[in-house]
């Protein structure tokens, strides 16, 4: 791992890396910042109790923990922050067209390809993040129906890709992203994004809604137009409309 003072945890199965980690804080006290990888998650997290499909050695199944200390509003661009970090890295590793959707997912011509999962947890009054990305890289296919909504680098370029370069590429700009966080990390994501000014199904729980998605607000909110109202939006699933 290049220039930084990460500690590695590899592991070859888990439950999910980002449960390893909160116990891991708990537990310990020389606290970090570390990076645990594991080889195959069994009960791989995705929001809202959702699973993460995390096939043995077929892609970056991982969590850093980091000491807070931030802000309501910083950890809102620490969010977007992850995403640019491995948005940016991906595109320069593989030149692929890579593009961020609200909240925090990756796609490739509308399939996901990264999913992350962002989660403090206290400890004598130290909030600690935990923060889980899950790249798909080598994986030939996906079972149903995740065949239709998902890829992989594989997929896209036909070539094995070696996650540990992936991992130290991520890792060495997500230190330098960290260290210069900034509301500028809100307009680097919007570059990368093909979201905005299209029109949108949003899901909140059981309601569901068409909108325009139009920017995203300095404390992370998505921006969309509704019945000709501005409305900011916290949480939910959002789903571009191709018209
Ligand atoms: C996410 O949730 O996208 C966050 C995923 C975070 C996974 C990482 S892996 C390392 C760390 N440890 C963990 O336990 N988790 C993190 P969400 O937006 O809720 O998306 C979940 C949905 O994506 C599922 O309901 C499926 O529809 C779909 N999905 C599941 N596995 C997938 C995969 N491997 N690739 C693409 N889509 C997947």
């Amino acid at each position: 791992m290049p220039d930084s003072n990460y500690k590695l945890i590899q592991l070859e199965e888990v439950d999910s890396t980002n449960e390893y980690a909160k116990k891991l804080v708990v537990q310990e006290d020389n606290r970090g910042p570390y990076v645990i990888i594991a080889d195959h998650q069994t009960r791989g997290k995705g929001r809202l109790g959702r699973l993460w499909e995390s096939p043995r050695g077929m892609g970056l199944w991982m969590s850093i923990i980091l000491k807070s200390g931030r802000s309501h509003e910083e950890m809102a661009w620490t969010n977007f922050m992850v995403s640019v970090t491995v948005c940016e890295t991906l595109r320069e590793l593989t030149r692929l067209p890579l593009e961020l959707k609200w909240p925090n997912d990756i796609l490739i011509n509308g399939k996901k390809i990264c999913g992350i999962l962002m989660e403090t947890v206290n400890k004598n009054r130290e909030v600690f993040l935990i923060i889980g990305i899950g790249i798909n890289i080598n994986q030939q296919n996906f079972p149903e129906p995740l065949d239709s909504t998902a890829t992989s680098l594989f997929i896209e370029t036909q070539t094995v890709w070696d996650r540990w370069i992936i991992l130290a590429k991520i890792i060495s700009r997500f230190d330098d992203n960290n260290a210069n966080l900034s509301p500028e990390i809100i307009t680097r994501w919007k570059s990368l994004s093909g979201m905005l000014g299209h029109r949108v199904t949003v899901v909140q729980g059981n309601h569901t809604f068409e909108a325009i998605a139009t920017d995203i607000a300095k404390d992370g909110a998505l921006v969309v137009e509704r019945n000709g109202r501005t409305e900011k939006l916290y949480a939910g699933d959002v789903h571009i409309l191709v018209n």
